[in-house]
Parts: C-alpha cells; structure tokens; sequence
C-alpha cells in the first residue's frame, strides 16, 4: 500500500480540519444520510478529550464533512483512504455505503468513482470504540480470564495498559492517481560484498505498459528499462543505520507509448538484517539496541497524530542515546516510520495484539483479525529499512495449550508476506512455558524483577532476572531483548535510600539492570518501558489513569533516570 503522494501525475487532499460530530443516541440510529445537530471535533485527534464531558464514552459516534473535488481529478481513479480509524469504521458517500473497517491503527481505503459527484460531497462515518471480548486489542472480558481482566476491574474495561483513546485519530486523504496506475511497489535489500541489490516488484494494470527505475544518491544515478519485475545493482552502496541513516531516492515511471502515464518515488535504505545463532547483525555487524517502548499519547490530542510531538520525540530518543522503539502496542503513523527512515532508528513493529487470551470462543475470531493486521501491517511498512523485526504479540497468555497453533499460524502468516526480517514475540512474567520461543527468531521478554515482583528489593531482582535471562539463552539459544523493565516514578518524589515510586528508584533499577544486561551479549537489545508517561484506564494501581513509568512526563521534560540513561547510553 503507498502512501499518497502528489507529484504531475498524482494530486491528494488531506480532509484534516474540523468535522461535525455527535454521539449515537442508540446502537442501531442511523445518520447515514448527514445530520443537522452535531458538536464540532477536531480531525485528526481522539474524541476522548476534546469534550468537557463523555471522555469515557467511547461510541458510537457519528463523523461528518463536506468537501469538493479539485479540478481535473474526472478522468482519475479517486481514492480515499482514513490513516487510522479506532475501533470499527462505517463509511458512507452521499448517504451509499462505500465500506467497514475494523482495527484502530492501520490505514484502509476505497476507490470512489461510484460514489463521488460534481460539487459538493458529503461524507459520513461511523465511529464505534466499545470495548468487546473478540476484538483486538480485546476489552470487556470475562473476569478471571486474564491478567488486566482478574478482580482487579480497570474502567473503561480494557484488557491493555493504555486508554482506549477513539474516533479519526489520523488524517483522513483523498487522492487520485491515473486509472490502472502504480498499485503497489516492493523493494527488497541484500549486499554482494560491497554491491548493494535492489529487487522491486511493481504492481500496476495498465497494459502495454513499461517501467524506468531510477536510483539516484550518495554518487548513484542508475536509470533501468524494464517490466514489473526489476532488479538494480548499486556498486559501493552506502548502507542504512543508525548513524548513518543513507537513503537513496527511488523513481518508478510507468510508461505507455515511451510517455510517462503514472510516478511515484521512494525512499529506500540499502541494509541486511539477520539472527545468526544468538546475535541480531545489521550490514552484517552486531547490533544492540537501545531504547524504548513508547506509546502515541499526548494531552487533549489523546492517540491523534501530532507532528510536533513526533519530532519531539526523535529529539528526545537522538539527545539521551537511543537507536531504536518498539511500537508497543500497535502500529505507529505512517510519519513516524518515515522518520525512523531518515533519522536512523531501528523499528520493531508490533501489531495490536495486545491483552490476547484463549479459552472462550473469541480465539477464532481473533486470530482472523490478526492475520489481517499482520497483512496491512506488512503492506504499509515493508519498504522502510527501519523496521527490522515484525512483533505479533505483546503479553499474550501463551502457555494457553491453544497458543502454540495460534503464534506458529501467525509467524508463518508473517514469514510467507515478508521473508527478510525476524519475527517475535514479547513475553510476560509469569508464563513459564512459552510455546512460541521455539519458532520465533528474537525472544523478547518483558519482565518487572523490583516492580511487580521482588517490588523494592532491588538486591534480590537483579539476580533473579538474570538467573532467568540466561536460563532463556540456553534453553533457545536465540537473541534476547528486554523489551520492557520499568518503575512508576512520581516526577519530583525523592527517597534515600530509595523507595518505589522516587525517582532515585527509577534510577537505580535502570542502572543496575542494564549493568547486568551488558554483561550479557546475547542481550542484544534493551527498552526501558516507557519513554514517557502515559493515559490509561482508572485503576488501583493506576494513580491518576496514569502510568508513570516514563523517564519522560507526559509533557516530555526528563525525570532524573532521564539523565541517567544519557549517560550509560553514551558510553555503549
Ligand atoms: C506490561 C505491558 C505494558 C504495561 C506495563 C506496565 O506490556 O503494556 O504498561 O506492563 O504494567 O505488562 O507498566
């Protein structure tokens, strides 16, 4: 799936701006046609926080806009495509049904000649974020059934340590491209020595047609005639990493009768990455990542796409010496993986399977909607050569007897649609038996030694995790990440000696746990959990519907352990 561009060929126009909005007086309402009353809402943002009252409501809710088409888009194929829609979309063109889509942060889209009219438009979509047990991420469970479902109730119900934020929480695009045009376009990297090679696939219907590939930068200007299928050949490639984050412009032309009839360029990164034994090499090297997991979170804005923060970020991530993210616990904006491209950062791009159980009659369900964020996953960010791994699941109570066909159905679903990157899986304390340590290629575990467990004894947690640690390593032999470790840390609470909740115990536990991690290189990767404080469900154990594990607040201003990370992570 390609991200719209404009260029002579192709235009788009981003919907963003304020759109009407109403909450559903009931579930079967239908406003399909346009409605009169409405409040205004910001596009794109969550609902939740926009409005003085309702945050916890979480739909359904009715969307509408009106647009006009651009001059010259007649003779086009005319798409539009929401970037991300949480949880379920209805969409409606001039009161005709144009489709659904399920799942919260992955693009979809629909082509709209049928629909669309001279003058003005009206587009209407329903919005329902109601938390149920066969979505996923999953919500409203059973109690008992698992870790965030126990007696332990959070409102709203999720079964996920995150708000379940709702509403166009990205920009909605329209854009037209010539009919039977570039589809789709996929670029693959491996080294011969020094010589970089491109392969590309390019998907298009127009027939008698031919392609001109075109790669220019870093001294390359190669130009190549040919079909569909195409391979370029980059003599002393200037590799992609971090550091060195090298990118080569990629022009695909689609020709007819020796005139170009469709364009679209890409930004393409020359780098391998492979498990060997226990190590994880890019370009060949060992790589260990330093890090974090995140989330898209910010005030008001909830989980909607804030540009300012993205490069907030990446400031942030670049001043205290990380490499790399997780997108705990779903996929990020297509802008921020366009970023990790440029600035340099490895990526391990996680699905929203988060809060996944077994044992009810959701599994089936469930699974389907796993594959099918597995499939747009894949096709949304297959050509960035920051992601380097593909994660199908954070947390999952996986020593469930029907995990193991559940993980081995999915990581062969994810090795069959993209063959060059490792999969994994991330673990939680208190599965003893993992059963998909066998078959995925990264083991990456989550674990909470002088948290959650040996809480405030930090003299007893690092042993045990590091007894556990190299029990993994020998019982798999595969590289291991620690993929989260943390402590809520109050900004500003202090304690000597230090207690849970001080920022001098954040700083501590960080410290000696990364000590004990270096020591170790098959650790080939850390990520603190979280890089910033983050909006969850009300809870016991949740002050404020907040998670403070950050060593960022909310607002991005570093606690102690901030700077502390900065200075282990400048020596690494
Ligand atoms: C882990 C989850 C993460 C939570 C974290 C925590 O993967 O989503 O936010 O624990 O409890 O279990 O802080």
């Amino acid at each position: 799936m390609l991200y719209p561009q404009s260029n002579t060929y192709r235009q788009m126009l981003d919907l963003s701006g304020i759109w009407d909005f109403r909450f559903a007086q009931s579930e079967d309402e239908d406003l399909s046609s346009g409605f009169d009353e409405s409040r205004p809402i910001a596009v794109p943002a969550s609902w939740n926080e926009q409005f003085a009252d309702e945050r916890d409501h979480l739909g359904p809710a009715w969307y509408q806009m009106r647009f006009t088409l651009p001059w010259g888009w007649d003779n086009h194929e005319i798409h539009l495509r929401f970037n991300s829609v949480n949880y379920l979309a209805d969409v409606w063109l001039n009161g005709k049904k144009v489709g659904q889509h399920e799942g919260g942060h992955l693009p979809f889209g629909f082509t709209i000649n049928d629909y669309v009219q001279a003058g003005e438009n009206l587009l209407v979509v329903r919005v329902d974020g109601q938390l149920a047990f066969d979505h996923v991420p999953p919500g409203n469970i059973p109690p008992g059934r698992s870790t965030f479902g126990g007696f332990l109730r959070n409102y709203p119900a999720a079964a996920f340590d995150f708000y379940p934020y709702c509403g166009i929480q990205r920009p909605v695009i329209i854009y037209a491209k010539p009919k039977g045009g570039l589809n789709n376009i996929t670029v693959t990297t491996t080294l011969d020595g020094d010589m970089g090679i491109l392969t590309i696939n390019t998907d298009y219907s127009l027939s008698n047609a031919a392609v001109r590939y075109s790669l220019r930068g870093h001294g390359a200007d190669i130009s190549l005639d040919g079909g569909a299928e195409a391979q370029i050949r980059v003599p002393q490639a200037a590799l992609w990493g971090p550091g060195a984050p090298n990118l080569y412009t990629l022009e695909v032309a689609l020709l007819q009768d020796g005139q170009i009839y469709d364009f679209y360029s890409l930004q393409i990164g020359i780098r391998t990455i492979e498990v060997q034994g226990d190590r994880l090499l890019l370009n060949g090297q060992p790589v260990k990542l330093t890090g974090f997991g995140r989330h898209e979170d910010f005030p008001i804005m909830g989980r909607g796409l804030v540009p300012a923060v993205i490069v907030k970020d990446y400031e942030l991530m670049h001043w205290i010496g990380a490499n790399s993210f997780r997108t705990s616990h779903y996929p990020y904006s297509e802008q921020m993986m366009q970023l990790a491209d440029q600035l340099g950062f490895l990526v391990i791009d996680e699905i929203a399977s988060v809060g996944l159980y077994f044992g009810d009659e959701g599994t089936p369900r469930r699974l389907e909607l796993c594959q099918q964020y597995l499939r747009e996953l894949i096709a949304r960010d297959k050509n960035h050569p920051s992601v380097i791994m593909w994660s199908i699941a954070n947390e999952p109570d996986s020593n469930h007897d029907e995990a193991e066909g559940f993980f081995r159905n999915l990581t062969e679903l994810t090795r069959s649609l993209d063959d060059t990157r490792p999969v994994t899986l991330v673990n939680r304390i208190g599965i003893d038996e993992e059963k998909s340590f066998d078959f995925v290629d990264v083991v990456c575990l989550n674990r909470y030694n002088g948290w959650y467990i040996q809480s405030g004894q930090l003299d007893e947690a690092i042993p045990k995790l590091a007894e556990e640690i190299d029990h993994y390593h020998q019982k798999y032999g595969k590289p291991i990440i620690l993929s989260e470790f943390g402590a809520d840390t109050i900004p500003g609470h202090h304690a000597q000696p230090p207690e849970m909740f001080s920022e001098e115990y954040q700083v501590e536990m960080l410290e000696r746990t990364i000590a004990m991690i270096d020591e170790r290189p098959y650790v080939v990767g850390q990520h603190v959990w979280n890089m910033c404080d983050f909006k969850t469900s009300q809870g016991v154990i949740r002050t404020n519907a907040m998670n403070y594990k950050g060593v960022f607040t909310r607002d991005r201003r570093p606690k102690m352990a901030a700077h502390k990370l900065r200075e282990i992570w400048a020596k690494s």
